[in-house]
């Protein structure tokens, strides 16, 4: 795969293509009488995207379905359609979707991510079918990229291709969305593969799920399980920014809203209503997945029938059931339950005039489906747990006359955006029945101001903007991309190179995390005397101006360097002494007392938080938490930024984060200033080391020309990455050997 290590430059903002890589495309092939026909595939992944794919004229990457039925020149007449629907395909054996897809996929990561831990089989075979598939996918995708393009990938069967790209293509942009739920922690890490599947994830530049709710999830998984720590949205690895975001998926909302306006739809409409012959329509409609609590619903509803008789003669529950994954054990079990509790119901409760439910293990046409959707007096979305649910979207969507009830399962992802539906918690068949009724009885004027509400939501949230809001996040990204860590070595040879050749050299360099590694507290990290040797070396190195910038007071890099002739920046670049000669200069000027209010914010934190302090500088406030259990450490400082966020956004202060740390600061004060203010000689070689985000603020402010040294796990973007201090300090020493070795060549050449 070397090979496609290439040049390709992935620059652009816009993208030129989207590729997107789902398990499953648009369309399935199947044979109908002979002949290859496509057929529209169902799941919410396909009918949800698949009109954006459409208009956008993007490459879908996916498995066809099962073609081990076709003959050799079936299969030629299948490629050449797929391909005319700018399709690449990726075929799998038989073996692969036993292993792959029903095994590891549908039987070990489907329950789990929905907390069904129980249905996980004893025996969690298919792991290096999962594995072997991935990379199936992942040379499928490097063969068809193009420069500018980005690529899309979808979904839990996909989650190592991220870091399998990243691998193939180090400057692609890769965005990675999740549609079912991400488990908690407590959950995700039952796992035996939980950190593979987390680094894969990681390859991508953005990793996108439903909710809020999802990404938490996911950023404990990585503190507790990797000890990353993450930033409100984003999260540094080797050097390189993932992007978190919340994109809840939704549907082509227009599309639905126009069907249901049509006579045919609406005489399909009226048919329904008629043959419920004036009974009240409970409409239930789902892939048949255990996930979906159609079980659990039907409880209600039996529960429902047998406390108030009366109803049996006046409802009407219509449940349709497309068939699903009916190879995987679980489903056929979950098949058989759901027909023998439909014949129960119906056994006990039918009367001489009505038979309650009316069970439909089918696929239905949009068409069909609309009008049931346009016919139902309540609608019954209950699932267990979902990722979404696009069943809810698309009802609302289509009640163009503002009436009908949704009832919505708590645990269903589209519950924290779908607020005016009757919410219910789904395992509780008794408070699930009582929604039910309470839909029933709900006047019309309740009805149609949720409803009004519901559908402003969804219309104003469709799956164009939900696609475009991803793929503008994915490619609104800094120049500033990784280096692959893989050529790292390499790549930092040539800076050596590079800094024995320059006239002059300028070394900016932090301090905690990037000189001297970080400690429990700041009074631990002092300078060993291996590093004051260093400095003093390199000090003393010709042509090379050593800065050192850091966050602390101007009192402790006194103590330490005073004697050094070198430029000291403290508090983040407020103070500055450019030479041993120099006094400390304030950048500028703060207002006294306004630091002063935000002291018994960050002490009441403190006292709520074992293990935290708060650090009081000249023109900052540090609130430092490495002591505080972790979790809770992070989970307060989250806290702390968006109750500060909000409460400093009209005062000249600003809250930035560091290696656990929260700052906060006049707003401007950050160690840009150390750029905006020395004079960097012209085609002289700047170097800049930093480990966290105060540095970032540096690496942006400099000149184009300056190489960028990011430190550690937790490092902001940068041109290089190293892992830890020890590397910092070896890149430093080779560089001044190396000048002194070029420097007493050139004299003794000039002697
Ligand atoms: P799914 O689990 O497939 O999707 P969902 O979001 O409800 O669930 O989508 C189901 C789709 O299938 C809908 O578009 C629906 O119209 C269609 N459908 C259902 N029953 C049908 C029937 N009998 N006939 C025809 N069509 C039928 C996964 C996650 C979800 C998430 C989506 C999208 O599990 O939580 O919402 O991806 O991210």
């Amino acid at each position: 795969m070397g090979s496609l290590k290439s040049d390709l430059s992935f620059e652009h903002m816009v993208p030129e293509r989207v590729i997107i890589a789902a398990n499953r495309l648009p369309v399935s092939a199947v044979l109908d009488g002979g002949a290859v026909a496509l057929k529209p595939s169902e799941g919410g992944l396909a009918t949800g995207l698949r009109p954006w794919y459409e208009r956008t004229g993007g490459m879908w990457v996916g498995w066809p379905g099962d073609i081990s039925r076709f003959t050799r020149a079936q299969r030629a007449e299948l490629d050449r359609e797929l391909r005319a629907q700018r399709i690449e395909p990726v075929y799998l054996t038989r073996e692969q979707i036993a292993q792959y897809y029903d095994g590891f996929c549908n039987g070990v990561v489907w329950p789990l991510f929905h907390y069904l831990v129980d249905r996980i089989p004893l025996d969690t075979a298919g792991w290096d079918a999962y594995c072997e598939v991935n990379e199936l996918y992942a040379e499928s995708i490097a063969r068809i990229v193009k420069p500018g393009d980005v690529i899309w990938i979808h979904d839990y069967q996909l989650m190592l291709v991220p870091a399998l790209l990243r691998a193939r293509l180090p400057q692609v942009r890769i965005g990675f969305f999740l549609h079912i739920p991400f488990p908690s922690s407590e959950v995700f890490r039952v796992l035996p593969w939980r950190k593979e599947i987390l680094n894969g994830l990681l390859g991508a530049d953005l990793v996108g799920f439903h909710t809020f709710g999802y990404l938490r999830h996911f950023v404990t998984s990585l503190l507790h399980l990797e000890g990353i720590e993450t930033d409100i949205d984003r999260v540094t690895v080797d050097g390189r920014d993932v992007q978190l975001g919340v994109f809840p998926m939704s549907i082509d909302a227009d599309s639905f809203a126009r069907l249901a306006a049509e006579p045919d739809v609406c005489a399909s409409t009226a048919a329904i209503r008629r043959g419920a012959a004036g009974r009240r329509i409970i409409l239930g409609v789902d892939r048949l997945d255990y996930t979906k609590g159609i079980p659990r619903r039907l409880m209600a509803i039996e529960r429902l029938l047998t406390r108030e008789p009366a109803l049996r003669d006046t409802i009407r529950y219509i449940q349709v059931a497309v068939p699903s994954r009916g190879a995987v054990d679980s489903y056929k079990r979950l098949r058989r339950e759901v027909e023998e509790t439909v014949g129960r119901i119906n056994g006990s409760c039918t009367t001489l005039r009505s038979t309650p439910v009316q069970y439909m293990h089918r696929s239905v046409s949009q068409h069909d489906l609309v009008a049931l959707y346009c016919a139902a007096d309540v609608m019954l979305v209950t699932p267990l747990r979902d990722g979404m649910n696009l069943v809810a979207k698309e009802f609302v969507a289509s009640r163009i006359d503002n009436d009908g009830v949704l009832v919505l399962s708590e645990l269903a992802g589209a519950a924290s955006e779908l607020g005016d539906a009757v919410l219910v918690n789904s395992y509780d068949a008794d408070a699930t029945g009582a929604a039910i009724e309470r839909a029933l009885h709900m006047p019309h004027i309740e009805r149609t101001r949720r409803m009004a509400r519901l559908r402003t939501q969804v219309m104003a949230n469709d799956v164009e903007q939900w696609a475009t809001a991803f793929i503008g996040r994915l490619c609104d990204r800094a120049g500033l991309t990784g280096a692959a860590p893989a050529d790292c070595g390499t790549r930092l040879a040539s800076i050596v190179e590079r800094a024995s050749e320059a006239e002059h050299v300028y070394l900016l360099l932090d301090y905690d995390g990037t000189l001297v590694p970080i400690a429990e507290s700041p009074e631990q990290a002092l300078p060993d005397v291996a590093v004051l040797e260093l400095l003093n070396d390199l000090c003393h190195c010709p042509g090379v101006e050593v800065h050192l910038v850091s966050g602390r007071p101007r009192q402790f890099l006194e103590e330490w360097f005073a004697e050094f002739p070198l430029a000291l920046w403290a508090e983040h670049g407020f103070w500055r002494r450019t030479s041993r000669s120099d006094i400390w200069k304030a950048a500028g000027q703060h207002v006294p007392g306004l630091l002063d209010r935000v002291v018994p914010v960050l002490r009441q934190f403190t006292a709520n938080t074992p293990g935290a302090r708060v650090e009081e500088k000249t023109a900052s406030l540090a609130w430092h938490y490495r002591q505080a259990d972790p979790e809770f450490g992070e989970r307060q400082a989250h806290e702390l930024r968006m109750l500060l966020g909000d409460v400093l956004s009209n005062q000249p202060l600003e809250v930035i984060e560091g290696n656990k740390v929260v700052e906060i600061r006049f707003r401007g004060f950050n160690k840009a200033q150390v750029a905006l203010r020395t004079t960097f000689q012209p085609s002289s070689m700047i170097v800049a080391f930093g480990d966290d985000r105060s540095d970032e603020d540096l690496f942006r402010a400099l000149p184009e020309r300056a190489i960028t040294v990011g430190v550690g796990r937790g490092a902001p973007p940068a041109a290089f990455c190293v892992p830890g201090t020890d590397d910092v300090r070896a890149l430093l020493r080779s560089i001044t050997l190396t000048r002194r070795i070029r420097h007493s060549q050139c004299e003794s050449v000039s002697g």
